[in-house]
């Protein structure tokens, strides 16, 4: 009646930007992602028969409106399954806030998945998770499995991540926070516009389908120099084809621009750092971890009012013992 998850964020090497089925949180293509092993999110979920309505709390604060709604519509996934009517309530919290906007709806959602589901007695495998996890948040279905992910698109019953064999490559993230404030606009509002608008869009599906292709044999070799290439380059042409969309979608700033400026320097410098930007200002570096250092320090002179923060592979949505951690 009672359980506790936690979940980390990830952040896609290889992008998920447009739904096939927006209901379903159906995606146009597949994806790639690093899950990292910073900033979890913390989610509570304890049946209550007593109240009338499910109750959400994040960091200490009574939520309503959509990010309520939001919860609620996931909660009802959940209680169709297990055939309970009981509601609930919410408790999230972001274990180490890193104020990077880090403490994304993936890794909300992959704690609520399995959160909820443990507290519903629901038994579901981690692929059956990672479908749950997909309803709430598309990319919270990559956040259930630890290290380098794939999600697949497809139907409601095949379209789930799965981990992929990274052995032999070894991964850091340098993150740069620019700006930890909200987004301008959401990235399910970006993405639908997208789609809708932009005349890139067929030529984005098309090419991000190769270049997780690509990126698969890169790391099945190991690759370093291509899964960065790949990296870099898909996430470029992602902001590309919002940039066509009408009204346009600009994540990127001047800020923005200078850091992936400055991992190109670092490459003509022979440091491999490869940018990929997300729904926001602030840029990732993908790097060797011998090179995290020296990556910030370069980005850290580039921009001297963004503030760092360094990340590894990281594991998958875990089950938390409250008795052992209280
Ligand atoms: C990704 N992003 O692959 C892409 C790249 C942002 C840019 O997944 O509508 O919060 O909840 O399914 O998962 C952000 O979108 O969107 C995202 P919904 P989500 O990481």
């Amino acid at each position: 009646m009672r359980a506790t998850a936690e979940a980390n964020p990830n952040i896609a090497l290889i992008k998920y930007w447009g739904k096939a089925d927006a209901a379903l949180n159906l995606p146009v293509t597949g994806s790639l992602s690093l899950t990292l092993d910073t900033a979890p999110t913390r989610t509570t979920v304890e049946l209550d028969s007593a109240i009338a309505d499910d109750e959400l709390v994040l960091s200490g604060v009574a939520q309503t409106g959509r990010s309520l709604e939001r919860v609620r519509r996931f909660l009802d996934l959940v209680r169709d399954e297990s055939g309970s009517t009981v509601k609930s309530r919410v408790d999230s919290v972001n274990l180490i806030p890193t104020g990077a906007g880090l403490a994304s709806s993936a890794s909300a959602f992959a704690a609520l998945a399995a959160a909820a589901s443990a507290a519903y007695g629901l038994d579901l495998d981690d692929r059956a998770l990672s479908r749950l996890a997909r309803r709430g948040s598309g990319s919270a279905s990559r956040s259930i499995f630890g290290g380098v992910v794939r999600w697949f698109p497809g139907d409601d019953a095949s379209s789930f991540a799965e981990p992929v064999d990274s052995t032999g490559l070894d991964l850091a993230m340098v993150v740069a926070v620019i700006d930890a404030g909200e987004k301008s606009i959401s990235s399910t509002e970006a993405m639908n516009r997208t789609t809708a608008t932009s005349p890139f869009y067929p030529a984005w599906a098309e090419s991000t389908t190769r270049q997780l292709d690509e990126m698969l044999r890169a790391i099945a070799r190991a690759d370093f120099t291509a899964v960065g290439e790949l990296t870099e380059s898909n996430s470029l042409r992602m902001h590309a084809t919002m940039a066509g969309a009408w009204p346009p979608v600009r994540y990127q700033r001047a800020a923005s621009i200078a850091l992936i400026d400055a991992a190109a320097e670092l490459r003509a410098a022979g440091v491999e750092a490869y940018a990929t930007m997300d729904a926001g200002p602030n840029v990732k570096f993908l790097c060797r971890p011998v090179d995290a250092d020296r990556v910030e320090a370069h980005l850290a002179a580039t921009d001297p009012s963004a503030r760092f923060l360094s990340a590894r592979a990281g594991e998958g949505v875990r089950l938390v013992d409250e008795a052992a951690t209280a």
